[in-house]
């Protein structure tokens, strides 16, 4: 046999390839995040659910070379209508101490989002060429001024700024980031809910296409969440467009989210497509899927345990270190109030 090495399909010309140094650092976070992340059970349903198309899935992500990722590729087409928007200047009332900000790669490389995979290390890879634009925000429900918006339009509504949050995911997993956004009240007075408005409901964008939406039929797709309108209308509540002074990639839920930073990670949905008024506290996709272990309400609180783990304390990723939780995720000033009664 002739020693000739035909290159695979998906080899690319070299010189647009990462250099090798980039290259060995995004392997060792890779390996290090593997090895650090195995104890922390699955949610729901059980692994025999999702092993088959998450492992397939990988296959698919990974006939591509190892090219360290473009954290900010998904937002790149649309880079015209951005000038002048990012980044925009820090609101510096909003500090993540004692945490540290958490470094752009990682936080990109770690990721929930079930549409593309139950694989967090391989969302953004799969992220990676999904079209978010065009895209609309539909306002609908008890509001005076109900309206499809394009996503130039949601970007427009109000200044942008930079706030640092810290995140903390009900897995008890933690990071810190610097959203990009302003706050959901001003699109609230944007739409002028009608007095019997008492929720808010966000609904994430449907696509069959998307390929965990397309492997994974057992979850009750689109992803849906909600919050009161104390919650909604709280200053911490953002509308949020970007991260690390740009355009959000796909992975973080391009190209508009919602944050609420007191609340477990899945309170906080990605790639909104629907914001609706409702009068009666709304469904929401992690409590439907199990009520005993995901609340409607689900602040961060140390004290109470997940059914199948404890929230005490959290690991920073991506140094695996084992810090304590704060309550309201360090956010009491801003809402313990709302939570009195
Ligand atoms: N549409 C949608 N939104 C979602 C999720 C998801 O799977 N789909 N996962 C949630 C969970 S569990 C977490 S922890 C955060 C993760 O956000 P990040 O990847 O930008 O850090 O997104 C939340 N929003
Ligand atoms: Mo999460």
């Amino acid at each position: 046999m002739a020693n000739i090495i035909i290159p695979p399909g998906w080899a690319i010309d070299p010189r647009l390839a990462t250099s090798e140094k980039e290259y060995w650092e995004f392997q060792s976070r890779r390996k290090f995040l593997r090895n650090s992340i195995g104890s922390v059970a699955g949610l729901t349903l059980g692994a025999g659910l999702t092993a088959c198309s998450q492992s397939e899935q990988k296959a698919a992500a990974e006939q591509s070379p190892p090219d360290a990722p473009n954290p900010a590729a998904a937002s790149a087409p649309a880079a015209d209508s951005a000038a002048g928007l990012y980044p925009p200047a820090r609101n510096p009332k909003f500090t993540i101490e004692p945490r540290k900000l958490t470094d752009e790669k990682v936080a990109g490389m770690y990721n929930n989002f079930y549409e593309f995979t139950t694989d967090k290390e391989m969302v953004w890879k799969l992220a990676e060429n999904y079209k978010f634009r065009p895209w609309t925000v539909e306002i609908a429900g008890l509001c005076e001024n109900p309206a499809t918006l394009d996503i130039e339009e949601v970007e427009k509504l109000a200044p942008l700024e930079e706030r640092l949050y810290r995140f903390r995911c009900v897995e008890a997993w933690s990071m810190a980031v610097p959203w990009v956004g302003y706050p959901l009240s001003k699109l609230i007075e944007f739409a002028k809910p009608k007095p019997e408005a008492k929720y808010i409901r966000f609904v994430s964008r449907l696509d069959k296409e998307m390929p965990g939406v397309k492997g994974q039929p057992w979850y009750p797709w689109p992803y849906y969440e909600g919050l009161s309108m104390e919650e909604a209308m709280n200053e911490l509540t953002l509308v949020c467009t970007g991260i690390y002074g740009k355009r959000l990639p796909g992975q973080h839920g391009a190209p508009v989210r919602i944050i609420t930073p007191w609340k477990y990670g899945y309170k906080s949905p990605k790639s909104v497509a629907k914001i609706e008024f409702v009068t009666e506290q709304p469904k929401t996709f992690w409590n439907d899927l199990a009520p005993t272990e995901y609340s409607f309400t689900s602040n961060v609180d140390p004290t109470v345990p997940h059914p199948r783990w404890s929230q005490a304390t959290e690991r920073v990723i991506p140094t695996g270190e084992r810090v304590e939780t704060f309550p309201y995720n360090g956010y009491a000033d801003y809402v313990a109030n709302l939570y009195k009664s």
